[in-house]
């Protein structure tokens, strides 16, 4: 009975994160705290589901999921089906979920992730692995797993304390199964190129965007990326500073400008709203983390604290927005 307890309560996502100080101690946020017991758990569900590969059950069914959650927060879900085509000529369904917080707002935010997860683990170091679809707890859940808890805050903040900003919190299909290493940009993105060219609300625009992808890994650092830097500099100077006053300056690094990189940030970008990519990188080397397109991209390689510290800086970043 008490594990049942337990289980429900993981459920819904109320274990843990009870009053638990941010890092630093000389700053008070104005934002609620983080919960990365709930982000983790919302990141364990995608995954038990299997990979949420394009066309397959999987993926019809964490959509679902995703859908229903965002809506049990009170948010108000537009969902966005599309065709597509793969590289290698394969037709897709896609399908976008944009849930929006205050949806009457004029001035809103913009966070984004992909939620779908690569067919192909063609990284791995075993090349008998190289066509197996992967589970991407980092790369796919980790960004929704996130952007859920940031839904679930929003909803819980007591009227004193509430977001008067529109939020939107879009999750791209078809992201991630691109041509890799083939200077094909093209071929990765193609939910968020189909919103780019097809608001899900007509004339929709946010302030600014910013995009999430692989926010879960250990031994994870987020570098300002280029596009970033020449897109929405001020943007980039916003997070990064949100995310020292925390006590998360270690995460986020200005050592070292991060490469350029085509993600889904672009296609926000091109359709005019200003828009950064908050990416993980392998602390080590600098390049994507260890487990990018492996089978190791699994929920025993995700790291609560990585989680937190994106987390807790996105919710800053709401909360202090004029
Ligand atoms: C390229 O490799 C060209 N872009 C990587 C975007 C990506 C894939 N993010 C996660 N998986
Ligand atoms: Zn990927």
């Amino acid at each position: 009975m008490k594990k049942l307890l337990f289980v429900s309560l993981c459920l819904m996502g109320l274990v843990g994160c009870k009053d638990k100080p941010v890092v630093n101690a000389e700053y008070v946020s104005p934002a609620p705290v983080f919960c990365e017991d709930s982000a983790y758990q919302y990141v364990a569900e995608q995954c038990g589901f299997g990979p949420r590969v394009m066309n397959s059950e999987a993926h019809e069914e964490c959509g679902e999921w995703i859908a229903e959650k965002f809506k049990s927060f009170g948010l108000v879900v537009y969902d966005q089906y599309a065709d597509g085509k793969l590289y290698d000529g394969t037709p897709v369904k896609m399908r976008n979920i944009v849930a929006s917080y205050n949806p009457e707002a004029p001035a809103r935010i913009l966070i984004a992730g992909h939620w779908d997860s690569r067919q192909w683990a063609d990284n791995d170091p075993d090349e008998a692995n190289h066509k197996t679809p992967i589970d991407g707890a980092n790369d796919g859940a980790s960004s929704i797993g996130v952007m859920l808890e940031i839904a679930r805050q929003l909803q819980l903040a007591p009227d004193s304390n509430r977001v008067k900003m529109g939020v939107d919190l879009i999750c791209w299909d078809a992201e991630d199964n691109g041509e890799s290493g083939s200077g094909n940009s093209s071929s990765w993105c193609l939910g968020s190129q189909h919103w780019s060219g097809f608001r899900h609300v007509q004339g929709y625009r946010a302030r600014y965007g910013i995009n999430l992808d692989m926010v879960g890994g250990h031994n994870t650092v987020f570098y300002r990326e280029q596009y970033s830097m020449m897109y929405a500099p001020s943007v980039v100077d916003k997070v990064w500073g949100s995310a020292r006053r925390l006590g998360y300056g270690k995460y986020f690094s200005y050592d070292d400008e991060g490469g350029a990189i085509t993600d889904d940030h672009l296609e926000v970008n091109r359709g005019g709203i200003p828009c950064i990519d908050v990416i993980g990188s392998d602390k080590d080397n600098g390049g994507f983390p260890k487990t990018w397109h492996t089978m190791n991209d699994n929920i025993k390689n995700i790291s609560k604290e990585t989680l937190k510290a994106v987390g807790q800086t996105m919710l800053d970043v709401i909360w202090t927005e004029e």
